[in-house]
């Protein structure tokens, strides 16, 4: 696979300057495998982009033209297929379902400036975004940043899932039954130290910095009720478009398959710690919660230079 950082490293310089459209390219293999779901390291079977979850983050410019290439790994015993919401193309040609060995390339204008989420639409979907097919695409506004829209110090993916026990089958998962956690960037808890002794990262700022969220559902059928525990959000972008814009939220709903940009600035006298949470009692005591440290000391590297999904 490409590595990811062609695909997300340009694009800092990007938002600063004037530059003419790109053709970006993507290119993602479908890993079917064994993954670690939480932070104690319990492993399930998963279909993958890549072999994270979520998938490579993309980022692009909009005007920008992504080319796409799926490879479905010939030893996966399922088709998949890859439903970018970014993109405004034919369902039944784009994102068909590409077999076990095949490869399927398709392009497409990403017009549209926000935060999507891509998945697979391949049958039952909603196993298939169950086991982990999704991931980000991020397409930065023509416009660059602006004091309507302004440059945050750090940025950071989020992306929530669903865990669902192990065999669920497809028909039940579309149910939600066999529900069992909440998945922040692919594991239950993943930074959240508060509730799980074995997570060993958070989200990390310096006070009075500007945190920007991508903040994009996954969940198959249940919405997330997004607040920043002991802070408010700052403004809030409605599918992260400069023009949709909510000062001061406290709660956002964010539906299923759908993508909002979160700022948040901590105050800056003092260290504080904020819990992002899932306002959802069931998915936030089962997974959805993710702890910012906002300290002096704040590791320089996170939030920045493209490390936005931390692994
Ligand atoms: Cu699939």
């Amino acid at each position: 696979m490409r590595p990811l950082n062609l695909i997300t490293c340009f694009c800092c310089a990007v938002l600063s300057s004037a530059a003419l459209a790109e053709t970006v390219k993507v290119e993602m293999t479908v890993k079917e495998l064994q993954l670690k779901v939480d932070n104690a390291g319990h492993m399930q079977s998963m279909w993958t982009y890549g072999g994270t979850i979520p998938g490579p983050l993309v980022r692009v410019r909009q005007g920008d033209t992504v080319d796409f290439t799926l490879h479905n790994d010939k030893a996966n015993h399922q088709s998949h297929s890859m439903d970018f919401h970014a993109a405004q193309v034919d369902v039944l040609d784009e994102f068909a379902p590409v077999k076990p060995g095949k490869t399927k390339k398709f392009k497409y204008k990403a017009e549209v400036p926000g935060v999507f989420i891509y998945h697979c639409g391949a049958e039952a979907m909603s196993e298939h975004i169950a086991r982990g097919m999704y991931g980000v695409i991020i397409v930065d506004p023509k416009g660059g940043y602006s004091e309507a829209f302004p440059k945050p110090d750090r940025e950071y993916v989020l992306v929530q899932g669903d865990l669902f026990e192990e065999g669920t089958k497809p028909k039940d998962i579309t149910m939600n039954k066999g529900w069992k956690a909440s998945l922040i960037n692919g594991k239950v808890f993943h930074y959240d130290p508060v509730h799980d002794s074995n997570a060993s990262v958070a989200l990390e700022s310096k006070p009075g910095e500007r945190v920007r969220i991508y903040f994009v559902n996954a969940s198959i059928n249940e919405s997330a009720a997004f607040h920043p525990i002991a802070g408010i959000w700052d403004r809030v972008w409605d599918n992260g478009n400069p023009k949709n814009v909510r000062y001061g939220m406290q709660t956002v709903d964010v539906p299923p398959a759908h993508g909002l940009i979160f700022d948040i600035v901590s105050p800056a006298c003092r260290n504080t710690n904020n819990a992002l949470v899932d306002h959802r009692m069931k998915h936030a005591l089962n997974g959805a919660v993710t702890v910012l440290m906002n300290f002096k000391d704040a590791d320089p590297d996170k939030g920045r230079n493209g490390n936005l999904i931390l692994r």
